[in-house]
């Protein structure tokens, strides 16, 4: 086969390099989301354009392979590289719903002949990984010599390997009972059984497929004016300032703060609330950095984005193509009869929320949880509590290069851990 092949080559000097076979160096990597890692398992196949004769081999541990005796010519060459959902947690740290991750790569036309007998294929995948909660400061600083609780925030984050727009996005606290005491209108553990509330529907579950806004802001945007990297974070704050330096309130009091290391600077925030011109008496602390976009404000609760110092949140975050105003609302289930002061809440489908975090005061004290367990199968809290500058941060998973793959198993008992001083944009490590 050889000498016949080298005979023809002989036969038509030009012609040669393009017929006599050559060994073909494959090497297949992850794109730049994974730090162009080798990619073992892969199965690689050219295609001669001409003949549509086809060779497949499939890469070794570093991503490589030799394909031998391929005749030169003009190939198509793809990579496809599967993964298990559990195989694909174990390599990149994200869980997924979908039972199988697949990465794909292909060339078109290339060249193989002895001079170019070497193939890099890069593989990428589709969307994989969330938009997270990664960090919540709840409890505030010191009453006396930190900033109360006008320094809180939470901190998103873009956990995926494509690009998201926060245009659109919701975020909301949801409702629940800070008693465990059981009542006619509650569930066994304490909670609001929702499934009483006047004009719910009886084909609905009320408690297990719904949450109840407590508090919810929009993002603002049109689509894409708010586009998040992955890897990169966006603070949402109370008010975005420098809580670390002194500042001259809205009733026109300069407020100064005793140990500035005790507060956070949010003057670098991406998003703020700002509940000033929702009442007549707003918070001296509500003020609006011009700078600092302002969330839309859904429904409030308090005269600013004020989290429960103790902890008693859970924070959940969602899209919705029909806006939440349109949703039903339904008062708590101890209300008997609706007056014109009654408190009507928008009820909020589990089905849409991509990512929620219970919190609860500690674990000798806690309140019923807000959350169904297919959200959140635990909750995590700030050891030393109110106003202690703690906060609750997302742990890494894996790191590719630069980018962080944080933790998210839907269990908040595992995936947080807490910052003794809450840092918008730090990472938690392991
Ligand atoms: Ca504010
Ligand atoms: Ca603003």
């Amino acid at each position: 086969m050889v000498l016949v092949l080298a005979a023809v080559a002989c036969e038509n000097r030009e012609d040669g390099p393009r017929v006599a076979p050559v060994d073909v160096a494959v090497q297949v990597i992850f794109d730049e989301q994974f730090d162009r890692a080798g990619a073992s398992s892969t199965e690689v196949t050219l295609r001669n354009v001409t003949s549509q004769q086809t060779f497949t081999g499939t890469t070794d541990e570093s991503g490589a392979l030799i394909l031998e005796a391929i005749p030169s010519g003009t190939y198509d060459i793809a990579a496809r590289r599967v993964f298990s959902r559990e195989a694909f947690a174990t390599f990149s740290g994200l869980q997924v719903n979908e039972e199988e991750v697949t990465f794909n790569a292909s060339r078109a036309a290339v060249a193989i002949n002895s001079q170019n007998a070497q193939v890099e294929l890069m593989l990428r995948s589709g969307p994989v990984g969330d938009l997270l909660i990664k960090q919540i400061y709840f409890a505030g600083s010191d009453r006396v010599e930190g900033a109360l609780f006008r320094d809180q925030f939470v901190e998103l984050y873009n956990n995926s390997n494509d690009t998201i727009f926060m245009d659109g996005w919701y975020i909301m606290g949801a409702l629940g009972r800070a008693a465990t005491t059981v009542q006619s209108f509650t569930q066994p553990d304490g909670q609001w059984d929702w499934q009483q509330s006047i004009g719910m529907p009886a084909n609905v579950r009320a408690n297990e497929d719904f949450l109840y806004g407590k508090w919810i802001y929009q993002f603002p945007g049109t689509g894409q004016q708010y586009p998040v990297a992955p890897g990169k974070s966006i603070v949402l704050a109370q008010t975005a300032i420098n809580h670390q330096s002194p500042f001259v309130g809205n009733d026109g009091e300069a407020v100064t703060v005793i140990r500035p290391e005790l507060t956070v600077d949010l003057s670098g925030a991406d998003f703020e609330v700002f509940l000033g011109e929702e009442f007549p008496n707003p918070l001296a602390s509500d003020i609006d950095n011009p700078a600092v976009p302002n969330m839309k404000n859904i429904f409030i609760f308090g005269r600013d984005f004020i989290l429960d110092n103790p902890g008693r949140e859970a924070v959940a975050i969602f899209k919705s193509d029909t806006p939440v105003r349109n949703f039903p609302q339904y008062p708590t289930p101890n209300v008997s009869e609706i007056r014109d002061n009654t408190n009507l809440y928008y009820q909020i489908p589990v089905a849409l929320i991509v990512d929620a975090v219970e919190c609860q005061p500690s674990p000798t004290n806690q309140v019923p949880t807000k959350l169904p367990t297919i959200l959140d199968a635990g909750y995590t809290f700030v050891p030393a509590g109110s106003f202690s500058s703690q906060s609750v941060v997302r742990k890494t998973a894996r790191t590719f290069g630069d980018r962080v793959i944080l933790q998210d198993t839907n269990n908040s008992e595992d995936d947080f851990t807490f910052f003794p001083i809450a840092s918008p944009r730090t990472f938690a490590g392991n």
